[in-house]
């Protein structure tokens, strides 16, 4: 069976984890997981959607299984408070942050006070430019470049284009990037609206947005979408509107919600690219041990995602990310950042 499978990795699959840590530490491990007690924080700034929730409960597992106090700071896209919950971190005495996106100028020398307090810290999806922190990503620029090679397979490169992107999210930034790319190297494709919106209800939000766009421009008849709560946005304008049938959208990110929606009937969201999130938020959280138990981490650290079609999906059979998980067990694996220390089996 084929996904449009376009890269593999090997070695976890993170929907539980075998093994792990008592509260007495965690045997054979380095210094300090070998005496257990080791506090991290997972500071986040978007929570709210299937991604984020999925991360979330990727790093609280891979947590776990190590035996760290997870103290896990919700996000509220709330920048002001994202900079407090660092500061909270601090003065609670953590070993270690994990700064799950935000935005760099109100993080940067938050960060630089953990860095100097002696705090390890990793980041996701956030250029904080701080060489003390290295940085987990999903690799965008591939993603996008998937998702829009798809997009030519299927449309040829002649075609009216929506765009759904907010500036200044790292991996929408790199996203945008591809999509600036192609649209130089296909001088057909025509960039017809720009909307997006990224809050609490994203999805609402830019499906209100879509709305106008597709009523202002009927011709278009791609949308690429580079995040599933943006796709998810523009599939329920398309159904309010009657304009599913000739449109297509192609995205980024994958939940069993998102696999009910592609391969629903008559759906126009066509394609998306994808890692497992959970798996993302478990790299995260080993991530920051190594840098606390004192070992080697790469600067960055990618975490290769794959190609997910609807045409392949429906024909796999696949409603579920966790039958993905067993189809596909390249789709829910990442041997990034691993030790023989840290527990990373499945069940
Ligand atoms: C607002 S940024 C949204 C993106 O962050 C993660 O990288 C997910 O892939 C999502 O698309």
């Amino acid at each position: 069976m084929r996904y449009g499978l376009k890269r593999a990795t090997t070695a976890l699959v993170a929907f539980g984890f075998a093994g792990g840590a008592s509260a007495a530490g965690l045997e054979g491990a380095p210094a300090p997981f070998d005496k257990g007690g080791v506090k991290v924080a997972l500071i986040s700034y978007i929570s709210s959607g299937d991604f984020f929730q999925a991360y979330q409960a990727g790093a609280e597992a891979q947590a776990k299984a190590l035996g760290i106090d997870l103290r896990v700071f919700p996000g509220k896209q709330n920048a002001a408070e994202q900079r407090e919950q660092v500061q909270q971190a601090i003065n609670l005495g953590v070993q270690g942050i994990v700064v799950d996106h935000g935005l760099p100028e109100s993080l940067g020398d938050v960060v630089q006070q953990a860095v100097d307090a002696g705090v390890k810290v990793v980041a996701f999806d956030v250029n904080l430019n701080n060489p003390a922190v290295p940085q987990v990503e999903q690799s965008d620029h591939e993603l996008a470049r998937l998702a829009l090679e798809q997009a030519v397979k299927d449309n040829g490169t002649s075609f009216k284009a929506g765009y759904v992107y907010v500036a200044g999210f790292a991996p929408l930034d790199r996203r945008n990037e591809v999509w600036d790319k192609f649209k130089t190297d296909n001088p057909d494709v025509v960039e017809k609206a720009r909307f997006g919106n990224v809050s609490d209800t994203t999805a609402t939000s830019t499906a209100d947005q879509a709305k106008a766009a597709f009523a202002a421009n009927p011709d278009i008849s791609v949308v690429f979408a580079p995040y599933d709560e943006f796709a998810r946005g523009v599939k329920l304008a398309a159904a309010d509107l009657g304009i599913a049938e000739k449109l297509k959208i192609y995205s980024a990110d994958v939940s069993t919600a998102d696999i009910q929606e592609i391969v629903e009937e008559g759906s126009p969201w066509v394609a998306t690219v994808a890692t497992n999130p959970a798996v993302v938020g478990a790299v995260s959280v080993r991530a920051v041990a190594l840098k606390i138990a004192g070992q080697d981490v790469p600067k960055q650290i990618l975490v290769k995602p794959a190609l997910l079609t609807q045409e392949a999906l429906r024909q796999a059979g696949v409603k579920t990310i966790e039958e993905l998980a067993v189809k596909v067990p390249a789709f829910s694996a990442s041997d990034a950042v691993t030790a023989d220390w840290i527990p990373a089996k499945l069940f």
